[in-house]
């Protein structure tokens, strides 16, 4: 097992990782930019090293910085977070010319899954249900409408280097697809330099449920069930539950199997998440992410497992710590992402925190970061917090998610708080009857 290791991100998921290294005996050295000296993730760890500016480029971003710091503070890994360079497979490489260890999947199943096409040919080898859709890329207009005139419109064209909803567009004719196809190779040879698309049936009312999977890196791997992510504003999750509200215990038997099994079958290491949309009772794989995602915590709610323990000990060679028989479910899991926004334009607001009270009791997490009299930078992600509850069901859930929004104070900006306080008195959300646009409508009608 390592006796150090690096984190390189900040905030809540700088925490997280902290929390699990000191419950495993294990020295953290957290790193931060000139803008987070007085973060908490600077804090709480055993060490810290400065590692550049404000900007993400120069600090968090920045390979050589973040090499450097292992070999100050003798770190023999880096725990990468979500975002920043989680997903970034030449970073993999650059750590392992370094013999540092990346708590993460390895160099290919990263570079694999970043390519939309590549993933979705793989998982399609692999038996995982997709939408329907051109085999590979397409590269001219008239393959486009030999593709969609198979399939039927509307047809949805996506760029292999996009993901997360970058780069998209939607034709629901033949007339609408030329200029969708003409934009779409256009936009993304600007956004991503590589202009390759490629062409789905638009499925026109889904749920977006994502499938937990965790692999040993030595063929054996499980799934941990799905997460509804559905409730998105601008392809920014804002509430996540587990179990999914609609999702049968012989569904999730049959696509966890499916995913755990295509997983084990590559050797994928560590956690990673298989992103499907659902629609009258099918799965179709459109995504997959090779990291820990924020709304993993309703994922070990349900399961009563530390996923990043489990990351650390995969990372190091040593075995999960249970069996598929092992992970049986127990109750309902909702998470709230707590955003130092405006609400309904959701721009960021930064600034300082004058009051912060975290709301506690039996079955209620808060990831946070926050403190009192801290100042939020203008400059990273506006994730202030997550607030987690679990309960023996959906219901119960649900009142605790409302009493924990009661017991919560962040004071000094602006918070998404309200907006899930207005939630809650919704019946749709109440009863889980949501799909991918419902939080989008429900903005417009109450705000317009
Ligand atoms: C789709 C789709 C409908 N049909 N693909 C957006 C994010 C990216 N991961 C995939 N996305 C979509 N792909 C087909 N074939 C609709 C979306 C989509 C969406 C998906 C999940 C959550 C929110 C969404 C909001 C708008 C569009």
């Amino acid at each position: 097992m390592f006796d150090k290791i690096l984190i390189a991100n900040r905030g809540e998921i700088a925490l997280r990782v902290i929390r699990a290294c000191r419950e495993m005996g294990i020295a953290s050295v957290a790193v931060h930019s000139t803008a987070d000296a007085d973060a908490m993730h600077v804090r709480m760890a055993d060490e810290s090293v400065c590692i550049g500016p404000p900007p993400s480029s120069q600090s968090y971003l920045s390979m050589p910085a973040l090499i450097s710091a292992c070999e100050i503070t003798g770190a023999q890994a880096i725990h990468p977070g979500y975002g920043f360079l989680s997903e970034n497979a030449g970073f993999v490489q650059m750590l392992e010319d370094h013999d540092i260890t990346f708590i993460g999947p390895r160099a290919e199943h990263i570079r694999i899954m970043g390519d939309k096409i590549t993933a979705k040919d793989t998982m399609k080898a692999l038996g995982v249900p997709c939408v329907p859709g051109s085999d590979g890329g397409v590269n001219d207009v008239d393959q486009a409408k030999a593709v969609a005139g198979q399939i039927g419109y509307p047809v949805i064209i996506k760029a292999t280097a996009g993901g997360g909803g970058r780069g998209m567009k939607v034709a629901q004719d033949e007339t609408g697809l030329e200029v969708a196809f003409r934009t779409a190779r256009a936009e993304a040879k600007a956004a991503f330099g590589n202009p390759d698309v490629y062409i789905e049936k638009y499925l026109q009312r889904p749920r977006h449920i994502e499938i937990q999977v965790f692999g040993d890196g030595k063929g054996r791997a499980v799934h941990l069930g799905e997460r509804d992510c559905s409730l998105q504003r601008r392809h920014q999750k804002v509430l996540e539950e587990a179990p999914g509200p609609v999702i049968t215990p012989e569904e999730r038997a049959r696509i966890g199997k499916v995913c755990a099994d295509a997983v084990a079958k590559i050797g994928y290491a560590g956690a990673g998440t298989i992103e499907f949309l659902y629609e009258d009772g099918e799965f179709y794989f459109i995504e997959m992410n090779t990291r820990l995602q924020v709304e993993h915590p309703v994922t070990e709610a349900i399961f009563g497992v530390d996923l990043v323990r489990q990351q650390i000990r995969v990372a190091a060679g040593l075995p999960m710590e249970f069996h598929q028989e092992d992970l049986v479910i127990n109750g309902h899991s909702i998470e709230v992402r707590i955003n130092a926004e405006k609400v309904p334009t959701f721009s960021p607001c930064p600034g300082k925190i004058t009051q912060y009270h975290a709301p506690g009791g039996l079955g209620v997490r808060m990831d946070s970061a926050l403190y009192q009299g801290y100042s939020i930078p203008p400059y990273y992600d506006s994730l202030i917090g997550k607030l987690i509850v679990h309960g023996r069901d959906r219901d119960e859930a649900l009142a605790r998610l409302s009493r924990a929004l009661g017991e919560l104070i962040v004071d000094g900006v602006d918070t998404t708080v309200p907006l899930f306080r207005a939630l809650l008195d919704e019946p749709d959300i109440r009863s889980g009857n949501y799909s991918i646009h419902w939080l989008e409508r429900w903005l417009e009608t109450h705000y317009a």
